[in-house]
């Protein structure tokens, strides 16, 4: 390892060491905590299911950078190289539509086998993989309601949907030994007001119901629902609205809440939510990403929101109850990129946060010394961190600082490039 990273790094050490701060502690901690990468953006949230997909469902990438995936093959390539330019540990996570089948199945169609080719490729890499079934950009979700429909039809067509996906993300986790997360999140909702809001959110609850109706192992799988505030083509009202899932979750206690940092009021912070809500629940996912203005999923960026996110979780003693995934799509810029900026982000806050003398903190607070409470953890804002995570960085021979760059412009050259 260069020299100047070392020589870096322990006085660092040293400097962390004099507010009782280890920072050997603090790296290995870090390295045990999973990032999941989302497979969506790679492609713009297109999927293998048709040539040109249209998307609907409230979803949308803006942008046409060159280079985006269009095989399952190149989506791996694409994800490998990300991975090889971030430290620590991640996972993959992948959408129904994302089926990796000669013969595509149909959503109410589809098994464990239409994805093998994603756990050969996780085993490859000793990874975990997380999965979501797709409730949109499809024809049967053209009327902007799902689960919540008013027709039975499409209801059935679509909890089959959801109850495959579950077994979906059971097959993940048995195959590669690490549970899978298998995330629900449905467009539901009306442009315009409607008349009736509760109906609909009768008949998600029944089919959520019927979803949920068998167990997985959940050493293999794991459920969660996600909710939202507006979607484009859903303004006035959302079915699975916050309060909808919130209490779902708590009456029936089989499945996880999901938290997207866009699907809230666009000045509101799903931070402080993470302690109100363990109180009541055992676990969380999270769905890192970066709303502008509206849900607009940019890629996440080391802002107050994402450093108050980690900053929750590590003060709440929570990192073995909350699951990461990033959850954005940026079609304007390298989208291998776009992938590393994001995990690498999280991982820097995770890391600033696991670089506080917490239990000093809550010390200070107790004996109501609110003075040091506000002055130590402004000064500890512009401690040594960078140090620390390049040392992190280097030591799993990942590139340090921006370093990185300059291998996702190569292979943008290289690779990239040969795709029209
Ligand atoms: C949509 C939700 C959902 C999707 C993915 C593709 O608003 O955030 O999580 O982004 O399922
Ligand atoms: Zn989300």
């Amino acid at each position: 390892m260069d020299k100047k990273i070392t020589m870096a790094y322990e006085a660092a050490k040293e400097i962390y060491s004099s507010i009782g701060v280890d920072t050997d502690k603090a790296l290995e901690v870090l390295d045990s905590i999973e990032i999941s990468l989302h497979c969506w953006q790679g492609d713009d949230v297109g999927g293998f299911e048709k040539e040109d997909t249209v998307l609907s469902g409230g979803i949308m990438a803006t942008g046409n950078y060159p280079g985006k995936a269009r095989t399952p093959a190149e989506l791996w390539s694409d994800l490998e190289k990300a991975m090889s330019l971030i430290p620590g540990k991640q996972k993959v996570n992948v959408h129904a539509s994302y089926i990796d089948a000669p013969k595509k199945a149909d959503r109410d169609q589809i098994e464990p086998s239409h994805f093998a080719g994603w756990v050969d490729w996780a085993k490859d890499h000793g990874i975990g993989l997380d999965f979501n079934p797709t409730y949109f950009s499809h024809p049967k979700s053209n009327d902007g309601l799902t689960l919540s429909h008013p027709d039975p039809g499409i209801r059935a067509f679509w909890i089959e949907h959801g109850k495959r996906s579950r077994k979906v993300g059971e097959y993940f986790g048995k195959e590669t030994g690490k549970t899978c997360v298998t995330n629900l999140w449905i467009p539901d909702g009306y442009k315009d007001n409607p008349i009736d809001k509760m109906a609909p959110r009768e008949r998600l609850a029944a089919a959520l119901d019927e979803i949920y109706s068998f167990d997985t192992n959940p050493q293999y799988n794991k459920d969660a629902v996600e909710s939202k505030v507006f979607g484009i083509g859903s303004e006035a009202y959302v079915t699975g609205s916050h309060e909808f899932y919130m209490g779902y979750a708590m009456s029936r206690k089989k499945v996880m809440l999901t938290l997207d940092a866009g699907h809230f009021h666009p000045t509101e912070s799903i931070a402080q939510k993470i302690s109100a809500l363990l109180v009541f629940m055992p676990e969380l996912l999270l769905h890192v990403s970066r709303p502008i203005r509206w849900d607009s999923d940019h890629v996440v960026i080391m802002d107050d929101e994402l450093a108050s996110i980690a900053k929750e979780i590590v003060r709440c003693n929570a990192l073995n109850k909350v699951y990461l995934a990033l959850d954005y799509f940026d079609a304007s810029i390298n989208r291998i990129a776009a992938w590393i900026i994001g995990a690498r982000n999280t991982q820097k806050a995770l890391l600033s946060a696991l670089l506080e003398p917490v239990a000093d903190l809550k010390k200070a607070e107790l004996d109501w010394d609110l003075t040091s409470r506000l002055a130590l953890t402004e000064e500890y804002k512009n401690f040594p961190m960078g140090a620390v995570w390049d040392y992190f960085c280097a030591t799993h021979n990942v590139p340090i600082r921006e370093q990185w760059l300059a291998e996702v412009k190569e292979y943008e050259r290289t690779v990239l490039a040969d795709r029209g």
